[in-house]
């Protein structure tokens, strides 16, 4: 095996023999193989659209297989072996297809003719050295075919997510289709991939514009609220990962069941939303960023369902109370698919009737709720205590949180900010330092958090409307800093969404991605002013100088 798409790449570089999010080498073979044959599949469904043959049935199917092979979205191969099988049908259909239109494509090409006909076929092909991401022997080249496939998986999972509450859109689909087919593309040069680099970050910011309509078009604009992190004393349900359509009918199935549900990490946000406000029965949440579950599922005690990413490979009896659900898998834990559009949990709830209450592992409440709309509420104040210089500059503190020792810099960061400044934050980043008692400037809070990750989408709208209100040129010349703590592939659409806004100096840290190859590491300094992290002493006097 060899990946390197997460921040967590063993020693900086990639892992080779297991890894350590604890993929195996055989998943992620498996997850390589999925990944080429979906590039097969767009390559003849580009060719179709150039010849007038619009093909739009593996759209949902690209797009949710994309979604399964994000970091710690799933580990389980039997999923991915079927997966695999239903690309390869795919495949031969639209090729049997476009030959019966008289399309032309080059048939000889190893993505359009292997054949997994037995399950060991199919394992086989993901051991293909010519499979993987070292098939491409360019080192630029690869890190930005690279940077570009996990800017579209990041980009599909977010699709995912609007087209589950109904939306969806022609253009991501057919970008989707574009940027996977380029990746096949031997003639593309280092300035083609870059070109086409960007206009991933363009969809990734009309992605997350159609999520953000899903989302608040159904649930509502988030807005501020106390989120609970204490504890009832019924049993319950933890719901973790980032679909809020899931969620819904969660709580709808629970509804007067005697059993309760609290969110874990990603799912915190939805607590702002209106909609979930009026089920008495949705406590609050139950403890922090993805990495600490093993211990804090253990202690919730009831059952605990996956929507998303990022699962960490469950230790001893809990593996039997986690389900999982969409493009989330774990071999031994029972999946839940939807049937007729519809997805049944009652053996997760009537399990939860069978086991004790959570045990509270804190007290009190976090603040949160502050996307574009809750924060266009509260303009005035924030553009008067900037104009009175309450509030010299903002700090977008965006992204993941991971398990690495050094991610404390952000903790400590946000502690050693200046009490005239402001963290703007969504994704799981916030669990460093949204516990911490930072107070408010005037009323507003020193955190405002937006939301998940996808939510990254308000702090660029924030952004762009203040640069309207001080009636700047550029959204540069805001008093805004970005300093974003990225762990996987959906922090790398985000990023390639702030990019593609004009953003400049973007600091990332705790380490710079592995897949960026020292001269792709220099064109993104050069022209975007990308910078890793130092020591919280000197980055905050780099930030405010
Ligand atoms: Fe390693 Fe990250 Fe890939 Fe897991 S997702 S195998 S930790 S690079
Ligand atoms: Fe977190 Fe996995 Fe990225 Fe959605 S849940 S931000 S790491």
């Amino acid at each position: 095996m060899f990946c390197f798409q997460c921040q967590e790449a063993a020693g900086g570089k990639g892992c080779s023999r297991v890894g350590v999010c604890g993929k195996k080498p055989e998943t992620a073979g498996l997850q390589d193989t999925l990944i080429y044959t979906l590039k097969g599949i767009s390559y003849l469904i580009e060719k179709g659209k150039a010849a007038g043959v619009e093909i739009r049935y593996a759209d949902d199917f690209v797009m949710d297989s994309l979604f399964m092979t994000i970091t710690n979205a799933n580990f389980d191969d039997s999923r991915f072996v079927e997966r695999i099988k239903e690309a390869l049908k795919i495949r031969n259909d639209i090729k049997e297809m476009l030959i019966s239109k008289d399309v032309s494509f080059d048939e000889t090409l190893d993505v359009l003719v292997w054949t997994g006909n037995t399950v060991e076929e199919i394992k086989a092909k993901g051991k293909n050295e010519k499979v993987g991401v070292l098939a491409t022997e360019n080192e630029d080249i690869r890190s930005l075919r690279e940077l570009i496939t996990y800017g579209v998986k990041g980009l599909a999972a977010y699709a995912h997510h609007a087209y589950n509450l109904g939306e969806k859109s022609k253009e991501i689909f057919d970008f989707m289709h574009k940027a996977l087919a380029a990746l096949l593309d031997d003639t593309l040069s280092i300035d083609d991939l870059v070109a086409l680099t960007l206009e991933t970050g363009k969809y990734g910011v009309d992605t997350m514009a159609l999520l953000d309509k899903a989302n608040t078009s159904k649930y509502g604009n988030p807005e501020i609220t106390e989120v609970n992190i204490g504890v009832n004393d019924r049993p319950a349900i933890l719901i973790s990962g980032h679909d809020l359509h899931d969620l819904e009918e969660l709580l709808i199935q629970t509804e007067n069941t005697g059993v309760d549900v609290y969110t874990h990490c990603e799912m915190l946000p939805a607590h702002y939303y209106p909609a979930f406000k009026k089920y008495p029965h949705f406590i609050g949440n139950y403890g922090n960023a993805w990495w600490k579950q093993n211990e804090e599922f253990e202690s919730f005690n009831g059952p605990i369902l996956m929507t998303t990413n990022c699962i960490v490979p469950p230790k001893g009896e809990v593996v039997n109370r986690i389900f999982t659900t969409g493009a989330a898998g774990y071999p031994g834990c029972k999946h839940i698919e939807a049937v007729d559009g519809k997805k049944d949990f009652s053996e997760i709830i009537e399990l939860a009737k069978t086991l004790p209450a959570p045990t509270e592992i804190e007290t009190g409440k976090i603040v949160g709720g502050f996307a574009h709309a809750q924060v266009f509420a509260l303009a005035d104040k924030v553009v008067d205590a900037v104009k009175s210089g309450a509030i010299k500059k903002f700090f977008v503190m965006a992204g993941c949180d991971g398990r690495m020792k050094s991610r404390d810099y952000y903790r400590e960061f946000a502690e050693k900010l200046p009490k005239d400044t402001v963290i703007l934050t969504a994704g799981c980043a916030k669990y460093r330092y949204n516990k911490l008692n930072l107070g408010d400037i005037g009323g507003i809070p020193r955190i405002l958090d937006a939301g998940q990750c996808n939510d990254s989408y308000s702090l660029a709208v924030i952004a762009l409307k203040l640069k309207e209100v001080f009636e700047l040129e550029d959204v540069n010349e805001l008093p805004i800093a970005y300093n974003i703590a990225w762990y996987e592939q959906k922090a790398v659409i985000v990023l390639l969404a702030l990019l593609y806004l004009g953003v400049k100096n973007i600091h990332l840290g705790p380490t710079l991605p592995a897949f960026l190859s020292p001269n792709v590491a220099k064109v993104l300094v050069d022209t975007f002013g990308i910078g890793g992290i130092g020591t919280v002493e000197d980055d905050i006097e780099m930030f405010l100088s």
